[in-house]
């Protein structure tokens, strides 16, 4: 009798709390009328097969949470892009015309996307990039350079060495790139760079985020 009276007490308990199962979930009321002697037994049976089948969603549903957020984790580590290179007074070249700029310093390459031999960087991937390039006119009396994208300036600097207090000039942008678009630092005709020891001279960029393939702003 007393492990009857403890089945009924442990039926309503499962019966105030939270409700796992379906709709179609057996009657407990008509099970206790046709059977008291057993119906502790066969409704804790029901409560604890409910509670398996609410266990095992819930095991499912982390499941492919965790399988989402490992996939983003992936795709975060594999879209990562940055570099930061200058100009030193290790080359052997002072001043540069009409020429890619060769950054001969790296300071990080962060998926070899810049190349250190061409003086490009290649996106790679569609994503929104921002870059920075910074000239130095210390030893030359009007310095000047081009941000190229695929060959098309996007945007010019200049620095005259005048008697003023800055010798530096800096140009920030953002730009949404195609995966294989070129970057780069070019010299025109009439230009000149000049750079020391001190890494005044630099060009930087970075992913801020992927884009669709097909989706460019
Ligand atoms: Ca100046």
């Amino acid at each position: 009798m007393r492990v009857v009276v403890l089945l009924c007490l442990l039926h309503a308990a499962f019966a105030s709390g939270e409700s796992w199962g379906s709709d179609s979930a057996l009657d407990d009321s008509s099970l206790c009328l046709a059977d008291k002697a057993s119906c502790g037994c066969c409704l804790m049976n029901t409560q604890m097969e409910r509670m398996e089948n609410f266990f095992n969603l819930s095991v499912s549903y982390m499941r492919t949470c965790i399988g989402k957020a490992n996939l983003i984790v992936s795709q975060l580590t594999e879209n990562r892009s940055a570099f930061s290179v200058s100009l030193s007074n290790d080359s052997s070249v002072d001043y540069f015309e009409n020429t890619t700029v060769i950054y001969n310093h790296v300071f990080l390459n962060l998926g070899d996307n810049y190349n250190t031999s061409s003086g490009v960087f290649t996106a790679p991937r569609a994503g929104v990039y921002s870059f920075a390039v910074t000239i130095y006119s210390g030893r030359v009396n009007h310095s000047c350079a081009e941000l190229q994208v695929n060959g098309i300036v996007v945007v010019k600097i200049t620095e005259r060495k005048a008697n003023d207090a800055e010798d530096s000039a800096t140009v920030v942008i953002t730009q949404s790139l195609m995966a294989g678009d070129c970057v780069l630092v070019f010299v025109p005709t009439g230009c000149y760079i000049s750079y020391d020891n001190n890494h005044r001279t630099t060009f930087t960029g970075f992913l801020l985020f992927s884009l669709d393939m097909d989706h460019k702003y």
